[in-house]
């Protein structure tokens, strides 16, 4: 089947099935172009909450479509492919949260948006990459904070707010791969363009940048720069994004091999039988949904 008649089919289904679907800005261009809205994870879980829509196909990792399942309770949410996990994701687990709660009692315990709905249910506060700074600094100067999974954005968000925290050690795999090298290397080859990493790349790769910013931050960024060229440190789905958006600046990913194998997984066919068959669909069971929902929510609150 062509592309051109499986969206034309796509379109159709989704309005026989009253369905809206929703793409991570480090999807392939193809799912992003016939997406409703395109974003990051928060962003597109609150655009979900605000349609009438019955279904929602969420393109992302497993733990995207929880979080839209956790703030749209009464929609069908639905993954084309139920293997898009996060690896950073499933880098702790609620036991593993568990025990070191034991170990400090006191400490309150920041999770990253990046968590599956277990952890978050079992953490106080949630953060995305975009308000992470403000979140802790919201917990006052003399309490203890947990903050997991992501170990380089703990890292980030520690020097910024000034403040030292129990962080766990895990990590994007993908972000990982953008080498400080790298930017040395485009920065030698691209010396008019600015330098915009995401807090996922390890720090002597944020040392380097102009910039250390979330996928909805770089857009804003880009958007309003006066900058021409910008080398850009995250996966490189986003550059999809940036280019449509902004057609008469350059972009220029600051490594290929930031690729990130889970979120590639949806395709425009695997849209299509998603919504043929209404697979695989994205429940969080009440008890754990309530429980995430509140910590989700007092980020909201904050921001
Ligand atoms: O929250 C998101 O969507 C992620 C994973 C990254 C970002 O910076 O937007
Ligand atoms: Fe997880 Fe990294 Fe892939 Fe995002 S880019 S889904 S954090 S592995």
């Amino acid at each position: 089947m062509s592309d051109e008649v499986l969206i034309q089919k796509i379109i159709k289904l989704k309005k026989d099935r009253d369905a809206v679907i929703l793409a991570h800005n480090y999807q392939i261009g193809e799912v992003q172009d016939i997406a409703d809205f395109t974003g990051d994870s928060l962003g597109l879980s609150i655009e979900a909450s605000r349609t009438k829509a019955k279904v929602i196909v969420f393109c992302g990792v497993y733990f995207m479509a929880e979080t839209a399942a956790i703030i749209c309770p009464d929609r069908a949410v639905i993954i084309p492919d139920e293997n898009a996990g996060c690896p950073m994701a499933n880098m702790i687990t609620v036991r593993q949260l568990r025990e070191t709660k034991k170990r400090y009692p006191e400490a309150k315990v920041v999770c990253y948006v990046n968590s599956t709905a277990a952890v978050k249910a079992e953490s106080d506060i949630c953060c995305t990459s975009a308000n992470a700074v403000k979140v802790v600094n919201s917990i006052p100067k003399d309490e203890q904070i947990i903050f997991i999974p992501d170990k380089s954005l703990g890292d980030f968000v520690s020097k910024k707010a000034g403040r030292s925290m129990i962080l766990w050690e895990g990590y994007c795999p993908t972000h990982h791969r953008i080498l400080a090298q790298d930017i040395i290397n485009m920065k030698k080859e691209n010396p008019n363009a600015v330098v915009i990493v995401h807090p996922e790349c390890n720090a002597d790769v944020v040392e380097l940048a102009d910039q250390a910013l979330s996928t909805s931050g770089m857009c804003k960024f880009a958007r309003e720069s006066d900058a021409k060229e910008f080398i850009i440190g995250t996966e490189i789905g986003l550059l999809h994004t940036l280019q449509k958006e902004n057609p008469d600046k350059k972009f220029y990913p600051a490594s290929r091999l930031a690729d990130c194998p889970n979120m590639k997984l949806n395709t425009l066919e695997k849209i299509l039988w998603s919504l043929e068959d209404m697979v695989y669909e994205v429940t969080v069971p009440e008890d754990i949904r309530v429980k995430a929902w509140d910590t989700i929510d007092k980020m909201l609150n904050l921001v």
